[in-house]
């Protein structure tokens, strides 16, 4: 059986961070593409020479030809530009909307049949104008950030508690921005409610911390925003996907009713398996939640009308 091809779109900070865990997680061949001139080869070429040294046999290569993803089984995207400090993830929407319909229409002839995973910033916009534009089955095009956010909030849930990240389970619901939530009432230290084990001043200071953990790391960077950690997010969807594994995780899925939301992207829990977003999960929401869950999808709707 051949092995599964994971195209990366996108070979900047993220994307190169992609072509490394895919290589190291033993997902497949991958092949890095952008824009600029040698730059993904670059990086395939230095990647590849590390395979021998941890043993990772498949293949990797860098191409400025979009037609070179042919075939592709994941397409995880990235192209596009990162936040400056001070600018914020809606500051970004024109610039890359217009670069991620270009990319849409590279997927859609070239790799018809891929599940594709939307990582470019304002992320519930480009993910939603990706479907559009592909006109792929909303199935098969989801978001990342979810994941991402959720690992924010259980690592430094984690980190006050003085526990294994293991033991924490938390997820993120809503746009990836300022309005996003971290669902508190499903918060948990092995089953234990985490405001059993935390008072609420330091809950409410971890989730701020959590919904600016990105402009935390783009202050200290000063030239760039996050790349390993969401590297690491997709290729968690990535997997769950090619291995059918059926994971239940937070992600930007197409709602048409669920949680009052109509027919636009949003940041839900969903289970990912070889049918690409299988399920997205209804969980009941406190008053509290539900009332920032409509807020945050008043945010996303506004970016989408920025389109
Ligand atoms: O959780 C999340 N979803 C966010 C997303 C987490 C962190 C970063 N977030 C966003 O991902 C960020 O705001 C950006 O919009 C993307 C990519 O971030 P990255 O840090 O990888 O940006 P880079 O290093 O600038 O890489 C972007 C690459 C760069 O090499 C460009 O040349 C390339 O995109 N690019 C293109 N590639 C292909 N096709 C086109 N048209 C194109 N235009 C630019």
């Amino acid at each position: 059986m051949s092995r599964k091809k994971l195209a990366m779109i996108g070979a900047g900070n993220i994307g190169g961070t992609l072509a490394l865990f895919a290589g190291i997680r033993g997902l497949g061949d991958v092949v890095l593409f952008d824009i600029v001139e040698g730059m993904p080869q670059g990086k395939a070429l230095d990647i590849s020479h590390a395979a021998p040294i941890f043993g990772l046999d498949f293949s990797i290569s860098g191409t400025n030809d979009m037609a070179d993803i042919a075939g592709a089984d994941v397409c995880i995207v990235t192209s596009g530009f990162p936040r400056k400090p001070g600018m914020s993830r809606d500051d970004l929407v024109a610039k890359n909307a217009e670069i991620i319909r270009n990319v849409a229409a590279g997927i859609k002839e070239h790799a018809p049949d891929a599940f594709v995973i939307v990582i470019t910033n304002p992320l519930d916009a480009m993910v939603h104008l990706m479907q559009q534009e592909t006109e792929f089955s909303p199935n098969m095009v989801v978001g990342m950030a979810g994941v991402l956010d959720s690992a924010r909030y259980r690592s430094f849930l984690a980190q006050e508690l003085g526990v294994s990240v293991n033991s924490v389970s938390a997820f993120v619901l809503g746009g990836h921005g300022d309005s996003m939530v971290p669902v508190r009432s499903y918060t948990t230290l092995g089953g234990i409610p985490v405001d059993l084990t935390l008072d609420e001043e330091t809950v409410e200071a971890i989730e701020s911390r959590t919904r600016n953990a990105g402009g935390e790391v783009v202050a200290l960077l000063k030239t760039g925003s996050a790349f390993v950690s969401p590297a690491a997010a997709a290729i968690k969807m990535a997997e769950s996907y090619l291995q059918d594994r059926k994971e239940l995780m937070a992600a930007a899925a197409f709602c048409q009713e669920e949680y009052g939301v109509k027919d636009m992207y949003i940041g839900v829990p969903v289970i990912i398996g070889a049918g690409g977003v299988e399920t997205i999960v209804e969980i009941d929401l406190n008053e509290d939640e539900k009332k920032q869950l409509d807020k945050s999808v008043a945010a996303v709707k506004g970016l989408i009308e920025l389109l």
